[in-house]
């Protein structure tokens, strides 16, 4: 059987010689090889479960460095080995099986005794770069299987299409839509590995999805039963996804980011022919190279023809005007290492955007065009698009819960009428615990939930906390909302993920996210009673995680 080496140089083999900024570290080191199957298999597991945190490359983001030869800097000048052949197999086989404290989960009900052996040697291994997806690639994946001018030219069904939900089957790979109204599933589609976010287009009338393989969907509303009508990859690894919503672009363009290759596309938006690729390749805020900077969020202005491309790795945000698509105008921002996920604030003017890795909060004003602040926080903020609601005695906030800390963080977002507040904590109210990834409210309610799906106890990835926004020193409730879906004992923890309101702002709707094979739920809940509503259960919805509210995701309500 043919065996893979790790690549390390003959001298290597007894002694590591790991390099950074000039000087050089010694240990000793083993040289750890897999069959080409392993090799193959476990490739393929790091990059369904693992690039996502630590990249491709496993310089590391969101999750630590994973580069076999890693030299740490610490904060005194003083350098050491903290690669992963200094860690060794036991450390690592222990550390996938049972997760850490900082976020990341134990992966025992997820692979096998076998499979977390061989990724512990794996990752002790040099990491193999996938190759680039240009152009040439992208056409010749495109599918356009509707052209525009077989589409139906008015709404075909009868249902109420802003109430719709687009709801992520993460393991199936596909998309469920959920009429609101009736909380009967309308159609399911295909949409790409483990299919990440919905977006709309400006109109309401196309969902844009996005899977982790870079797969992009258009869903046609309009047809009888909706389903897609084109689709294109956009690289081999993708998170996000927004549409153009400036006046005279409605539906007119998409823009897709890649975690791999690093880079943004720009695709036709009734087709997905893509137009233009930009790489995202450049010097992080700190003035080094990164040769993997992955595009995390992006947002649409209703006010500019601009996004707000967020770039993980090098702290830079960029502001894409793309009214002339061949004469690209981009401003660069320079605010904080590791962008993740945010939101815009309540007036649309101010993008707040978690640096989660460097625990602060980036607020870009997108009428300026340049970084209005950069908020420090507890760690690791995470508040997917954060919410937005008035505090009694601070006026308008913007929220976000954390992944490192058991509390949701309020900013003021008001620097005309609340000056002294603005772009600084100004409360920080307690949750029912760490690895928390959403926070929501509406502007018809008077709630703000919190989940935290990732906590290691399963009580407490099983339960969401409430507070009452007009009276915040109010203690919170706590409800365990996977035991209102009464799904009996399932394999794996029955994590509570991702609230997200109707278009009334009367429902906050949470998926119950199980294993693949478990049976799994949305549980409705009536934002006014706080009382569960309708529990939405069918075979075919497997590991329901996000939700899209055609509504409040066309209109960027939360
Ligand atoms: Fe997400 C948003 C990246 C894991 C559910 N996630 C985002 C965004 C990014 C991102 C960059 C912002 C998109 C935007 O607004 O344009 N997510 C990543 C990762 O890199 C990470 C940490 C690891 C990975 O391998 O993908 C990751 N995310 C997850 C999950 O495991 C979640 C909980 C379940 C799932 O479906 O995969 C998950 N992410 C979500 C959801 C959003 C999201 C539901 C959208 C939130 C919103 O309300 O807009």
């Amino acid at each position: 059987m043919s065996k893979i080496r790790s690549g390390l140089s003959a001298l290597s083999l007894a002694v590591g010689l790991a390099l950074a900024g000039g000087s050089s570290v010694l240990y000793a080191e083993g040289e750890p090889t897999l069959s080409k199957e392993d090799f193959e298999k476990s490739k393929n597991i790091y990059f369904e479960r693992c690039a996502g945190c630590h990249g491709v490359l496993r310089k590391g983001a969101t999750g630590k460095n994973l580069e076999p030869s890693y030299v740490k800097k610490n904060k005194d000048g003083t350098e050491e080995p903290a690669g992963t052949l200094k860690l060794g197999q036991e450390r690592l086989e222990k550390i996938i099986t049972l997760g850490t404290e900082g976020g990341m989960v134990n992966y025992d009900d997820i692979l096998s005794k076998d499979e977390i052996s061989k990724m512990a040697t794996y990752i002790q291994m040099q990491p193999p770069v996938p190759p680039e997806w240009g152009m040439k690639d992208q056409l010749g994946s495109h599918k356009l299987i509707v052209p525009p001018d077989q589409r139906p030219k008015k709404q075909m069904n009868n249902i109420n299409l802003s109430n719709v939900f687009s709801v992520t089957l993460r393991d199936s790979g596909e998309v469920a839509l959920i009429d609101g109204d009736t909380k009967k599933i309308v159609t399911i589609v295909k949409a790409g590995y483990a299919v990440h976010i919905s977006r709309l287009s400006a109109s309401g009338r196309y969902i844009y999805t996005i899977g982790r393989d870079g797969l992009v969907s258009l869903i046609d509303l309009w047809m009888e039963t909706p389903q897609v009508v084109a689709t294109v990859k956009s690289g081999m690894d993708a998170r996000s996804v927004d549409t153009s919503k400036f006046k005279g672009f409605e539906d007119k363009y998409a823009v897709v980011g890649s975690y791999w290759p690093p880079q943004y596309t720009i695709y036709e938006g009734d087709t997905l022919k893509p137009l233009k690729i930009v790489s995202t390749r450049s010097m992080t805020v700190d003035g080094e190279y990164h040769p993997e900077p992955r595009v995390a969020s992006i947002v649409s202005s209703p006010f500019k023809p601009e996004w707000v491309i967020n770039i993980k790795e090098t702290g830079l945000i960029k502001l894409v005007d793309y009214s002339d698509i061949k004469n690209l105008k981009e401003v660069t921002i320079e605010s904080a290492k590791f962008l993740h996920d945010g939101g815009w604030d309540a007036s649309k003017r101010y993008f707040l955007v978690a640096a989660n890795m460097s625990n602060k909060v980036a607020v870009v004003d997108t009428k300026e065009g340049k970084l209005a602040a950069l908020v420090d926080t507890k760690a690791k903020p995470h508040p997917g698009r954060g919410a937005n609601f008035v505090h009694p005695k601070y006026g308008p906030v913007w929220a976000t819960s954390h992944l490192g800390a058991d509390v949701i963080t309020l900013i003021g977002t008001d620097p005309e009428k609340h000056k002294d507040q603005a772009w600084k904590v100004v409360e920080e109210l307690k949750g029912h615990g760490s690895g928390s990834l959403f926070v929501k409210t509406h502007p018809k309610s008077s709630n703000l939930w919190m989940d935290a799906p990732l906590n290691p106890e399963k009580e407490i990835a099983e339960s969401v906390t409430v507070y009452d926004i007009k009276d915040l020193s109010k203690a919170p409730e706590v409800l365990n909302i996977a035991k209102l879906a009464e799904l009996g004992t399932t394999k794996g923890t029955q994590r509570v993920v991702h609230g997200e309101y109707n278009k009334a702002g009367d429902e906050i709707w949470f998926s119950v996210w199980t294993g693949k094979t478990d049976p799994a739920a949305i549980v409705v809940m009536d934002d006014k009673t706080r009382k569960v509503k309708t529990v939405i259960k069918d075979p075919k919805l497997v590991t329901p995680t996000g939700k899209f509210n055609v509504y409040n995701t066309q209109h960027d309500i939360y």
